[in-house]
């Protein structure tokens, strides 16, 4: 399939050259005319910690100028199975979470009538909470492959509910999830009180550690293609479940997460679900060293596309 919807050749345009756009797409805001998506959602006003996920777009954006798209695992050439485009950033507002959340969700409302995936590039993770919104009210409740330090189902902070870390409890509370089919994967501690995750647990999610990811591996990724076919599923990827030494460039890191390598073998496994939406959350560039973390961001948020492509190959 030959598409103008795939990346300027490198050929003609060296990859360092021109404005960036993810993957070096054409910019182009009508969903209607693509497979997949990519947009940014520049907000961090539900961060209850280091500030800064607001740059996570630009910086994502940037690293993904090297990212190439044939896959060898699994065998694909993401651009073409799927048209992609960037379709440029939501509008959001620094300092107004209300009108920020309902930009994102009209936004992927319209992606999600056009028949396209939307791709996000956080952001903090209360930007998955509209995505999850929009995308539930087109396809039902989502089965949810959900990687991240944090559970994020945690109580309201200073009478603030949603914030960043409530999302997946305020997803539950509005019937926007299927719980048993929930993932949760490389949650760890310490945390603030020995209950913080019997809000997941009651409401049925399976919650693997990062510490379940390095002993079992494979047992993690088999959980993962193994969960139920049937259904619409998104993949969530908060860039703080790697490990701070691989991903330092966040707002919350939390020391025994995932290597790099690990998190996108995880991520290719999803190629076995049905998925209508994913996104890479919590990239924050001003505390990245060399951009290592904009640069994983980039090659997570592809390799969810061309598990997408995958699954639709087959
Ligand atoms: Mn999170």
């Amino acid at each position: 399939m030959t598409s103008a919807f795939k990346p300027v050749s490198p050929r003609e345009v060296p990859r360092f050259a021109g404005i960036s756009t993810f993957l070096r797409l054409p910019f182009h805001q009508d969903p209607a005319d693509v497979d997949a998506l990519i947009i940014g959602a520049p907000f961090d006003g539900g961060t209850t910690y280091r500030p800064g996920a607001r740059f996570g777009p630009r910086g994502v954006r940037t690293a993904s100028a090297l990212t190439r798209g044939f896959h060898p695992d699994p065998d694909v050439d993401l651009f073409e199975t799927l048209r992609c485009a960037d379709g440029g950033d939501v509008a959001c507002v620094p300092m107004d979470m209300a009108v920020s959340l309902a930009r994102i969700e009209a936004r992927v409302a319209e992606i999600a009538a056009a028949g396209a995936v939307p791709a996000v590039i956080g952001g903090d993770h209360t930007c998955s909470l509209p995505v999850i919104r929009a995308l539930a009210k087109a396809h039902g409740p989502l089965g949810l492959v959900h990687f991240d330090a944090h559970s994020d189902t945690y109580p309201a902070a200073w009478g603030i509910d949603p914030h960043h870390g409530t999302v997946f409890r305020n997803m539950v509370e509005e019937g926007l999830l299927r719980p048993a089919d929930v993932l949760q994967i490389g949650i760890r501690g310490p945390f603030s009180t020995r209950d913080d995750l019997a809000f997941a647990k009651q409401a049925g999610f399976t919650v693997l550690s990062a510490e379940d990811v390095h002993r079992d591996l494979d047992g993690v990724l088999e959980r993962i293609a193994g969960l139920p076919a049937n259904g619409p599923y998104y993949v969530s990827f908060d860039v703080d479940a790697v490990d701070p030494s691989m991903a330092p460039g966040t707002g919350t890191p939390v020391p025994g997460g995932f290597f790099s390598w690990q998190a996108l073998a995880m991520v290719r496994a999803t190629k076995a679900l049905r998925v209508v939406g994913c996104d890479v959350m919590e990239v924050s560039p001003d505390f990245d060293v060399n951009g290592v973390t904009s640069l994983l961001a980039a090659n997570l948020l592809a390799e969810m596309l061309a598990a997408i492509a995958a699954h639709r190959r087959v």
